[in-house]
């Protein structure tokens, strides 16, 4: 990809190893975009019958996902270990590498069945002891330690959007070339929105300050807002989030008392944290409610984080309403 090659986030070229191991994502997404595209027509879709460590039933394409970004990845030198929503254990890969990729295959997959777009999203932190063997405690860094972050939104188009810590770009694949092309160079979201999404059938379990908020969205120039909003959810976290990269808007999927012990659905490391590398890179914030998602210290590679992310001015109200 001749962006990588040629692209200087914060001035300096992008060092050798990482372009490598981004090259190899891409790679993996693009093909992955292809049998996305086939679907039934290649037996991919429906269920594996088996289930994740999140407890979660994987269907086809989510094991399928998981084992291409392996077999995409694990050559690149600068690779020292990846995490995975799909697997229990961070996988070793090399011993002197820099990095530490982490990756949800393939988000929304229970929208693959019913052809509404899912995506891959990952996340690439720098890792701390390179030389030391990989353990479970190098990935557990917060998302301020991020080196790159972004997502492959398998839609009406393929894009992806993509952050190196100096702004957000985006790209759509030209499936006849099997090229990302470059369709934004600096992606900003607006700091006013009338945009939110959120699972209503929730809304009865959710905390008051989260009830708060939609409720006021909803009553409109009826109530205490100034404007009057519109609604969407689409289910599939990297979906929603690119509508908000794409035209501003609040995604929230807030904690709620169905599962009180759990913080949230979403996980941090693999989810929220890559996703709100890029909407603060693109102006936006990203908040559990009362802290900043990337300030957040995790303690274990799989926690589940509540989220409320998009245009800043949504967000710090949201904040407001939490204190
Ligand atoms: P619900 C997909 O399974 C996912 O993890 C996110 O992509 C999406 O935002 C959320 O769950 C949808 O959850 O409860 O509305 O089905």
């Amino acid at each position: 990809m001749q962006y990588l090659a040629n692209a200087k986030p914060k001035g300096a070229a992008i060092p050798s190893g990482l372009q490598d191991l981004l090259l190899a994502v891409v790679n993996t997404c693009t093909a992955l975009s292809d049998e996305v595209a086939q679907g039934a027509l290649i037996g991919l879709l429906g269920s594996a019958g088996s289930g994740n460590v999140q407890g979660e039933v994987q269907q086809k394409l989510d094991i399928i996902a998981n084992d291409q970004l392996i077999a995409g990845v694990k050559d690149c030198k600068a690779l020292a270990g990846l995490a995975s929503e799909e697997m229990e254990l961070p996988l070793p890969v090399q011993g002197t590498g820099d990095y530490l990729l982490l990756f949800d295959p393939l988000d929304g997959s229970s929208n693959i069945d019913v052809n509404v777009s899912i995506g891959t999203i990952f996340s690439i932190l720098k890792k701390q002891a390179p030389q030391a063997p990989l353990q479970t405690a190098d990935f557990l860094l917060s998302g301020r330690h991020q080196v790159a972050a972004g997502y492959v939104v398998y839609g009406p188009q393929t894009t992806m959007a993509l952050t190196l810590g100096d702004g957000v770009v985006m790209f759509t694949l030209n499936q006849a070339t099997g090229e990302f092309v470059l369709i934004h160079d600096a992606v900003t979201i607006a700091h006013s929105t009338k945009e939110f999404a959120i699972n209503m059938s929730n809304m009865r379990h959710w905390a008051e300050p989260v009830r708060r908020y939609v409720e006021e969205c909803l009553a409109g120039t009826s109530g205490t807002r100034d404007k009057d909003f519109n609604m969407r959810w689409i289910a599939s976290m990297v979906a929603d989030v690119h509508r908000v990269l794409s035209r501003g808007g609040v995604f929230m999927y807030p904690w709620d008392q169905r599962e009180p012990h759990k913080p949230g659905k979403l996980r941090l490391m693999y989810e929220a944290n890559p996703m709100s590398f890029l909407v603060e890179q693109a102006g936006g914030a990203s908040i559990n409610g009362t802290k900043v998602i990337m300030d957040l210290q995790p303690t274990d590679l799989h926690e589940r984080v509540s989220v409320m992310l998009g245009s800043k001015d949504e967000i710090d109200r949201l904040q407001q309403y939490h204190s």
